[in-house]
């Protein structure tokens, strides 16, 4: 039986046992003189030893399982759509679900090297700063991206490239973990989380932070770090995250980026 299966056999029968639809799940090793003595489904120990309780106390520990059971096995929850760029956005085939546009040239939405990671973003620094600017005229992205005066340069050596997520709310008091893949030249790239909430009047952008990435050799590397949005900056109340490339000039692949929320609430 997978985890899951397991986990809503678990809760399928604690819900059983509080509403007295099932007595209990392992009758063989239930001693006999239990059978006929009461209505109240026994309590099944860690040990398959089973024991005879009042009602009220079954019904306590029941409830008590259950919420323990959610809290220590329930997958934490993930904030951002689309962190593995599996999903099209609907209303435009080209663009990942949940991210902004991606100009096609410099900043693709592609399918990575090798089958485990699907479809990934890849970032080129190698282009120069002209290309990249043709390229933002040519699909309307100048309104997000534009260099007033482009040189031959390659964008790695200025401002490198970029892609941004949808934005997703953020909890006063709350601590997160971003966690991503990365695969490239290590200490070439960043994965920045920003904070933006209303400030004299207008939305702005009021706090951020950002994980250098490391790489090992030509592989995927997995990340994460732990952050505070609201922790210096109260008036945060929503996140972007933004995947950014620069140099050396090369090719950067991001994927897998979760937000989820932590316990921990450690100062950065
Ligand atoms: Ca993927």
């Amino acid at each position: 039986m997978n985890t899951d299966k397991k986990h809503g056999r678990i809760n399928g029968l604690l819900e059983n046992w509080m509403n007295g639809k099932e007595s209990d799940p392992t009758p063989a090793i239930r001693p006999r003189r239990f059978l006929h003595q009461s209505t109240t489904p026994p309590m099944r120990l860690s040990s398959g030893i089973c024991v005879h309780l009042c009602p009220s106390v079954a019904k306590l520990l029941a409830v008590a399982l259950l919420f323990f059971h959610s809290a220590v096995c329930a997958p934490a929850q993930d904030l951002l759509a689309n962190g593995d760029f599996e999903k099209a956005d609907p209303a435009d085939p080209a663009r990942p679900a949940g991210w902004d546009r991606v100009d096609g040239l410099g900043v693709q939405w592609t399918q990575s090297p090798g089958d485990a990671h699907g479809r990934a973003i890849r970032m080129d620094t190698r282009l120069s700063e002209q290309v990249m600017q043709a390229q933002w005229i040519r699909t309307g992205l100048t309104n997000i991206w534009n260099i007033p005066k482009p040189e031959k340069n390659a964008i790695a050596e200025t401002y490198g490239l970029s892609l941004y997520s949808a934005p997703m709310p953020v909890k006063p008091g709350q601590a997160y973990r971003v966690t991503f893949d990365f695969k490239g030249h290590g200490g070439g790239a960043k994965v920045w989380v920003r904070g933006y909430g209303m400030f004299q009047g207008e939305k702005r952008r009021r706090w951020e932070t950002y994980v250098d990435c490391r790489a090992k050799g030509d592989g995927w590397t997995t990340q994460s770090q732990v952050f505070h949005p609201t922790k210096f900056r109260p008036d945060v109340s929503e996140i972007k995250v933004m995947l950014f490339a620069y140099y050396p000039p090369g090719i950067y692949w991001f994927d897998n980026v979760r937000i989820e929320p932590v316990a921990e609430s450690p100062a950065k």
